[in-house]
């Protein structure tokens, strides 16, 4: 497998004629996938909003003004309820997601092993976004029986430093590498539509490409531009850069599930057709993705049978992990130091200020 892929040479790939590119990435996804099967993961978020990071792109974080709030922690109850509705609907997979910068060692994580383990035991591959991770911690989930850990780059690291000043490229490396230790399966992939360049794509696929082992999952998002944040003005992604970007991603990462993620709402079925068509192998179903809308998911069935795609199998790419169950054996925490690079992000600090006035009227008027 190629894995020495310059940038000249992605960005060649990415500028090729738009039939062609497909007709490629469309022979490396049957060298590798079943083209005729597409993955229905289903997203839950079980900690949604207040978070303390200033992502550029993200409703859930607290210092924009959104409409998104700080919730409490979804019950086990409330997750295999869940869980068990999409499993009945075609899902194999499960992203569970925390608005959170890093995971802590606390009763709230606890609840995340216990939800790990709830869902596991339904046999459908458990995801888990939970921000950043020490190798204990990864362990730990890795032991509760989690199969993939998500973490995405979002972007290139020079692009990442315009969108989020409150933590680094690195640390992001730092957990995937923390993630493949546990020998959970990696997750990560990134958005399209946040203002970057072709480059700047092209580069993140290239750092996801050099990652050793690949990663076994790549969700491609379109950026969901919501108000309140920095990017409520991006203009909406052309779904022909979501092609390309799938392309791309299925020619330089061959093995890996590409998931067609966020962004779907404005997408139509021929446009999805062709990212299927380019290597997309998986979609997130159910009419809420985090925080913000997704297509019905009877209307995705529908364009399944249309397009004469079925659901996949749990554990279809890759066996169910046994669970080694040697958790303390780890080492204890090498202190790990999430880093805070703190530079300043015009737009950023813009719509802070913004969100704080926002609250503050908001309170104002409640009071009279
Ligand atoms: N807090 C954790 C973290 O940041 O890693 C996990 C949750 S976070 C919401 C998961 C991913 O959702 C982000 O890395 C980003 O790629 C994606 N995401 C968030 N907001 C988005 C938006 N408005 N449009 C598209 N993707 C988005
Ligand atoms: C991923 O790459 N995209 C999903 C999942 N992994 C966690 C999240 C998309 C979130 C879109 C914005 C929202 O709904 O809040
Ligand atoms: Fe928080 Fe994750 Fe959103 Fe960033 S992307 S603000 S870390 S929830």
């Amino acid at each position: 497998m190629k894995t020495d892929w310059t940038l000249e040479e992605v960005m060649a790939l990415y500028e090729r004629p738009l039939l062609e590119l497909v007709y490629e990435a469309a022979t490396v996804h049957r060298l590798h996938h079943n083209p005729s099967e597409v993955q229905i993961s289903s997203l839950l978020s079980i900690k949604t909003g207040g978070c303390p990071e200033d992502c550029g792109y993200c409703p859930q974080a607290s210092r924009y003004h959104t409409g998104v709030n700080n919730e409490s922690m979804m019950t086990k109850q409330q997750v295999e309820i869940a869980a068990k509705r999409m499993k009945a609907l075609g899902a194999s997979r499960m992203c569970m997601g925390a608005a959170w910068r890093n995971v802590k060692d606390d009763a709230d994580f606890e609840h995340v092993l216990e939800l790990v383990r709830t869902v596991n035991d339904l046999d459908m591959e458990v995801c888990a976004t939970l921000g950043m991770v020490t190798p204990a911690q990864a362990r730990k989930l890795a032991d509760a029986g989690l199969y993939a850990y998500n973490h995405n780059l979002d972007t290139s690291e020079d692009y990442y430093k315009e969108i989020i000043s409150t933590r680094g490229y690195e640390d992001r490396l730092k957990t995937l590498d923390n993630v493949r230790k546990a020998k959970l399966t990696v997750c990560s992939g990134g958005i399209v539509g946040m203002g970057e360049s072709v480059a700047d794509r092209c580069k993140m696929l290239i750092t996801l490409s050099k990652l050793d082992p690949q990663p076994e999952s790549v969700p491609i998002n379109a950026l969901v531009a919501v108000e309140g944040t920095p990017m409520e003005n991006q203009q909406p992604v052309p779904i022909w850069d979501m092609v390309r970007m799938v392309a791309v991603a299925r020619i330089v990462i061959p093995t890996a599930v590409i998931r067609l993620s966020a962004g779907r709402t404005s997408m139509s079925r021929e446009g999805q057709a062709l990212c299927f068509m380019a290597g997309a192998g998986s979609i997130f179903a159910g009419d809420q993705l985090l925080t913000t809308p997704n297509p019905d998911i009877h209307q995705d069935l529908e364009m399944f049978d249309i397009l004469g795609l079925r659901p996949v199998a749990p554990f279809a790419s890759h066996p169910k992990p046994e669970i080694e169950g040697d958790t303390a054996e780890v080492d204890e925490e090498e202190s790990t130091k999430w880093s805070r690079p703190g530079h300043q992000i015009e737009a950023n600090i813009a719509y802070t200020k913004l969100g704080k006035e926002k609250r503050k009227a908001l309170k104002a008027s409640a009071k009279k």
